[in-house]
């Protein structure tokens, strides 16, 4: 066999491999930004089958980004342990109870975390529509599309994956709790929008708010202002981790 044919047989044998593999899981995890990864690590190092789906070529989703593009992102001390379990380097700042961390370690060591720990990554891949049953109403997993298939305008149908319980971290569109809303109306919630900035607020309420929908639908991070109707809190980036490690602490509790 040519060195060409090789190439093209064994990425195709391998992913689609792993693709039915992971065409049942434990959880699905919709976004690889602060608050998905941070879930997904917790997630598996429990012990459960976690694939994130990430529409980006990329890792990190709102991380990047720093404050107004300047490298550097602010923590609070409340979720110090966190970024030990990462690895992730951090500076005090003098007086206060609030940490300095760099956007490229943040989003490398997040993602290589979860990644260590057993979580599956999927790189270029939209989620845009979920599965649910009745009797009991609940979420049952997700359809998956490729991004550029999306973005072309297409008509292309998806394929799907069971999983017990979904988790939406797509950030401040909160996009699997807005299609879930509108789709299927008798699970009875619409997200609200998020409000404007009141930092210090924001970043509790997000992690106390933090958890289940309705059966099978868990929501973290941004995607929980959008639900509830939360203030912004601009570029601190403790809110979403602590969610992350709540939202896998919760899920951790209802599947045992
Ligand atoms: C697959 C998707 C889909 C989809 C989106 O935006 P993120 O960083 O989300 P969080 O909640 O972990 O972190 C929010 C934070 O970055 C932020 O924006 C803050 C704190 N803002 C405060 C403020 O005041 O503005 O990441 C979400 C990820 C991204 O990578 C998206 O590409 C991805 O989800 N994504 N992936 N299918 N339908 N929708």
């Amino acid at each position: 066999m040519e060195l060409e044919q090789k190439i093209t047989r064994y990425i195709v044998e391998y992913a689609s491999r792993e693709l039915v593999d992971y065409s049942n899981v434990d959880v699905v995890i919709v976004g690889a930004g602060p608050s998905g990864l941070t879930a997904s690590r917790y997630l598996s190092e429990s012990g459960y089958k976690t694939l994130v789906i990430e529409r980006r070529l990329s890792f990190g989703g709102g991380i990047g980004g720093g404050g107004m593009l300047f490298h550097k992102l602010v923590i609070e001390s409340s979720a110090l342990n966190i970024l030990n379990d990462f690895g992730i380097r951090y500076e005090e700042v003098p007086n206060e109870d609030l940490l300095v961390v760099d956007t490229a370690e943040l989003m490398a060591k997040l993602a290589a975390g979860a990644l260590d720990k057993g979580a599956k990554i999927i790189h270029g891949v939209t989620v845009d529509d979920i599965i649910y049953r009745r009797d009991p109403l609940r979420v049952s997993g997700v359809a998956i599309q490729w991004t550029p298939v999306l973005m072309s305008g297409l008509h292309v149908d998806p394929l799907f994956i069971d999983s017990r319980v979904v988790v939406d971290a797509t950030g401040h569109d909160a996009e699997v709790l807005t299609v879930a809303a509108r789709k299927i109306p008798e699970l009875n919630f619409m997200p609200e929008g998020e409000r404007s900035a009141y930092a210090e607020l924001g970043e509790r309420l997000v992690v106390e708010k933090t958890g289940k929908v309705v059966d099978g639908l868990y929501v973290t991070g941004m995607a929980v202002a959008t639900l509830y109707g939360l203030p912004r809190m601009g570029p601190i980036f403790g809110g979403m981790l602590l969610s992350g490690r709540r939202v896998a602490e919760l899920i951790a509790e209802e599947l045992g």
